[in-house]
C-alpha cells in the first residue's frame, strides 16, 4: 500500500517535470534570453525569501567559465529530514516537485515570486544538472538532479562546516534554450541591483568567472536610496526624501518620495519584489493618501485654498516615488502579474502613508512649503490647460469633426481596419499620399520638429500645433481621458527617414505617446515603419535592402557578376510614391515594428538618456543606439 502511493507519487512528479520541459513557456515565459535569465531568478527568490525570513543577509552569484551559475546565500540550509506528504526530503521535493513552493508548504513562507512563482523544480527540469550543497548541522549534505530532474544522486555527507547556507549551481539544458544560453552580466547585475534596493540590508555579489568582473550592492536605506538614485541629476524640491517602513495586517508597506523640477512622472510600485507596471490597489491607495495630504495641508498653510482641491494629477508632475509592499497573499488582475487587485493593500497603504506623509509635512515645514508652491504652480497650469482645452474643443480644433488640415484621411471610416502613417516632412508626406491606398491608409505630415514633451508641461503640448494634430488625427483623447472607443485608426505608423534625424523625431514621438497616451502603446497601436536603406539594380531587375547586411548579401547572390547600380536613400524624401508603396507602405511586402512598453524601466531609462540636457551625448546615444531604437521591442 505505502508502496503503490510512493509510485503514484513518482509517477505524478515525471509527468510534471515533464511537463514544464514540454511547454516551458507556461513557467517561464519564454526560452530566449529573457526566459534563460528566469532560471536565476528562480532561484535567486528562494534565497531571498530565506533573508526575508531573517536568517540570511548575504546572496551571492556566480556566472562560470562552464557556462553553469552558482547561487549561493548564508540561510539556514534547506531542511534535509524526510518530508511527511511526499517521502522525500525537503530539498528533493523542492527540486522534483512542481508547484512545490505552495502545494507542500506553509505558503506563507514564500512572499517573493518570480515571473510565475514556480521555483526550483522549474530550473531543475530545464538544466542539465543542479547540484545542490547544504550547509546545516555542521554538515556539508550534497546532492544532484540530472536528466531535466528525472535522476538524483542519493544525498551524501561530504564534509563538515561550521556554517549555515545553500549553493544551488546548475547549467541551462541548450536543447531548451535553443537561442543563447550564454547568462549576462548586465542583465544580472540590473536585477540584483533592484532587488538590493527593494530589499534593505540584504548584500547581493556577483561575480563573473569569464572575465575575471564582479559588483556588489547593499543599500541600508531600501528605496530611499532608489529615489535619491533615481534624482541624482536632477534638481531637487524637497531636500528630505519622504521615507516610511512599517507594517499593517501582516502587509509590509514601504514607500518614498521626492520631487524633482522636471514635469515627468516616476512612480514605481511593486509587490513582492516584482514590479506592478499597471499599478493597482496599492498605488491607489498611495495616490489617495499623498493627495489628502496635501489637501489637508494646504487647507491649514495656504491662504484662500479652500474650494480648490488637489486632485492626483496636481501632485504627479516632477514626481519621484518608489512604493513596495509585502503581502502574504496577493492578488492580481489577469496573467502578467502587472496590475494588484488585493483590495486590502489599498487601506493598508493609505493609512500607513497618510500617518508618516502627514508627519513628515508637519516635521519638515520647508520642504513642505516648496513642495506646495511646486503644486500650485501644476494645479495652476492643468486649469489653465482645462480652459484652453474647452476653448479649442469649442472652437471645434479637438473634435474628431475638425480634424487637422495637414491629414489626408482615409475613405473607410472602420477604426478596425484604417492606419494613419505619421510622415516626417512635407516631401515624403506628399509621396505617400499618392503612394497610399487611400481606402484605409491616412498621412498626416508633420513639419520640423516635434516638441520634446519631457520639457514642458500639459498646458505647452495642448498649444503644439503638430501634437495638436496628432491628437485629433488620433481621436482618442489623452492621459486621464484616453478613451480607445474613440480611437480612429487601429495602426498609428511612424515612418520617419532611415537617419539620425529620424530616429530622433521617432523618439520624441514614442516620449509624446509614452506620456500622453500610454494605453495606444500597451496596448498594441504604435508601429515603425521600416523604410529601405539601399535600392539595387541590374537590367531591371529591382531590389531593396534595408541593412548593410542585407545589401552585401544581395550584391553576393542575386547581383552577383552583374553589372549593378546601387541607390543609397538619403531620407523618404527621394522615394517616388510607388517605390514608397513597395517598400514601406504596402502591407503585404512592408515590415513594421510594433513598440511595446512591456519594460517601463527600461524604456524610462532610455527615455530620460535620450532626452537628457547634453544634446552631444543625445545625439551620441541616438547614433550608437540607432538599430536598438529602431526595433524598440523594449
Ligand atoms: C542558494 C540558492 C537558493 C533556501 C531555505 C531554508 C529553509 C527552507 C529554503 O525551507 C521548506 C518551508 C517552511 C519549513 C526553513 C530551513 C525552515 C528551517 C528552511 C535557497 C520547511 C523550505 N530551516 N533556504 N527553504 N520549509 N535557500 N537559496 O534556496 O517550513 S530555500
Amino acid at each position: 500500500m505505502e508502496d503503490k502511493k510512493y509510485g503514484a507519487n513518482q509517477i505524478q512528479i515525471l509527468e510534471g517535470l515533464e511537463a514544464v520541459r514540454k511547454r516551458p513557456g507556461m513557467y517561464i515565459g519564454t526560452t530566449n534570453v529573457v526566459g534563460l535569465h528566469h532560471l536565476i531568478w528562480e532561484i535567486v527568490d528562494n534565497a531571498v525569501d530565506e533573508a526575508l525570513a531573517g536568517y540570511c543577509d548575504e546572496v551571492t552569484i556566480v556566472l562560470t567559465s562552464a557556462g553553469e551559475v552558482i547561487v549561493k546565500d548564508n540561510g539556514r540550509g534547506i531542511p534535509i529530514d524526510v518530508h511527511p506528504k511526499t517521502g522525500k526530503s525537503t530539498l528533493e521535493t523542492i527540486f522534483t516537485i512542481l508547484h512545490a513552493g505552495g502545494k507542500f508548504d506553509n505558503a506563507s513562507y514564500k512572499v517573493s515570486g518570480g515571473l510565475h512563482g514556480v521555483g526550483a523544480s522549474v530550473v531543475n527540469a530545464l538544466s542539465h544538472y543542479v547540484d545542490a550543497i547544504v550547509v546545516r548541522d555542521n554538515k556539508i549534505y550534497s546532492q544532484r538532479f540530472y536528466e531535466g530532474g528525472t535522476k538524483a544522486t542519493p544525498l551524501e555527507v561530504i564534509g563538515v562546516s561550521e556554517f549555515n547556507g545553500t549553493i544551488i549551481r546548475f547549467k541551462p539544458d541548450e536543447t531548451i534554450f535553443k537561442e543563447t544560453v550564454t547568462f549576462e552580466f548586465k542583465i544580472v547585475q540590473n536585477k540584483i541591483k533592484q532587488l538590493a534596493f527593494l530589499n534593505k540590508g540584504i548584500i547581493f555579489n556577483l561575480y563573473d568567472e569569464r572575465n575575471d568582473k564582479s559588483i556588489s550592492y547593499c543599500f541600508e536605506n531600501g528605496i530611499k536610496d532608489y529615489v535619491h538614485e533615481i534624482n541624482l541629476t536632477k534638481e531637487k524640491i524637497n531636500d528630505d526624501i519622504f521615507y516610511v517602513d512599517d507594517n499593517i495586517n501582516d502587509i509590509e508597506i514601504e514607500a518614498s518620495l521626492q520631487f524633482n523640477s522636471t514635469y515627468d512622472e516616476n512612480l514605481y510600485s511593486f509587490c513582492n519584489n516584482i514590479y506592478t507596471s499597471e499599478g493597482g490597489t496599492h498605488e491607489t491607495g498611495f495616490k489617495n493618501a499623498i493627495t489628502k495630504c496635501f489637501n489637508n495641508y494646504a487647507t491649514e498653510h495656504v491662504k484662500n485654498f479652500k474650494g480648490s482641491k488637489f486632485v492626483w494629477d496636481d501632485l504627479h508632475e516632477g514626481l519621484v516615488a518608489v512604493l513596495s509592499i509585502k503581502h502574504f497573499d496577493p492578488q492580481y488582475e489577469g496573467q502578467t502579474k502587472a496590475k494588484l487587485s488585493s483590495l486590502d493593500a489599498k487601506d493598508a497603504v493609505q493609512n500607513i502613508v497618510v500617518k508618516y506623509f502627514e508627519e513628515y509635512l508637519l516635521k519638515n515645514p520647508t520642504d513642505a512649503k516648496k513642495m506646495i508652491e511646486k503644486v500650485l504652480l501644476t494645479q495652476k497650469s492643468r486649469k489653465a490647460a482645462l480652459k484652453a482645452k474647452e476653448d479649442t474643443r469649442r472652437k471645434g480644433a479637438l473634435d474628431s469633426f475638425a480634424l487637422p488640415s495637414k491629414l489626408a484621411d482615409c475613405e473607410s471610416k472602420d477604426s478596425e481596419v484604417s492606419e494613419v502613417f505619421l510622415v516626417e516632412g512635407d516631401s515624403a508626406g506628399g509621396s505617400a499620399k499618392t503612394g497610399r491606398n487611400r481606402k484605409y491608409q491616412a498621412i498626416l505630415s508633420l513639419r520640423g520638429k516635434v516638441l520634446n514633451v519631457e520639457k514642458v508641461n500639459q498646458g505647452k503640448v495642448l498649444e503644439n500645433n503638430e501634437l495638436q494634430s496628432i491628437i485629433a488625427a488620433v481621436g482618442a483623447g489623452i492621459k486621464n481621458s484616453y478613451n480607445e472607443e474613440k480611437l480612429r485608426y487601429n495602426k498609428i505608423i511612424i515612418m520617419t527617414d532611415a537617419d539620425v534625424d529620424g530616429a530622433h523625431i521617432r523618439i520624441l514621438l514614442l516620449t509624446f505617446f509614452y506620456r500622453y497616451m500610454k494605453n495606444l502603446i500597451t496596448n498594441g497601436h504604435v508601429y515603425i515603419a521600416q523604410p529601405p536603406l539601399y535600392r539595387i539594380e541590374a537590367n531591371k531587375n529591382i531590389k531593396y535592402a534595408y541593412n548593410d547586411l542585407e545589401l552585401e548579401q544581395l550584391k553576393e547572390t542575386e547581383f552577383k557578376g552583374l553589372n549593378y547600380s546601387i541607390q543609397r536613400y538619403k531620407g523618404l524624401g527621394e522615394m517616388d510614391p510607388i517605390q514608397l508603396w513597395e517598400t514601406t507602405m504596402d502591407p503585404a511586402r512592408r515590415t513594421l515594428i510594433k513598440v511595446n512598453v512591456d519594460d517601463a524601466f527600461l524604456a524610462n531609462e532610455i527615455f530620460s538618456s535620450l532626452m537628457g540636457e547634453d544634446v552631444e551625448s543625445r545625439r551620441e546615444f541616438i547614433l550608437k543606439n540607432a538599430q536598438f531604437i529602431e526595433n524598440l521591442d523594449i
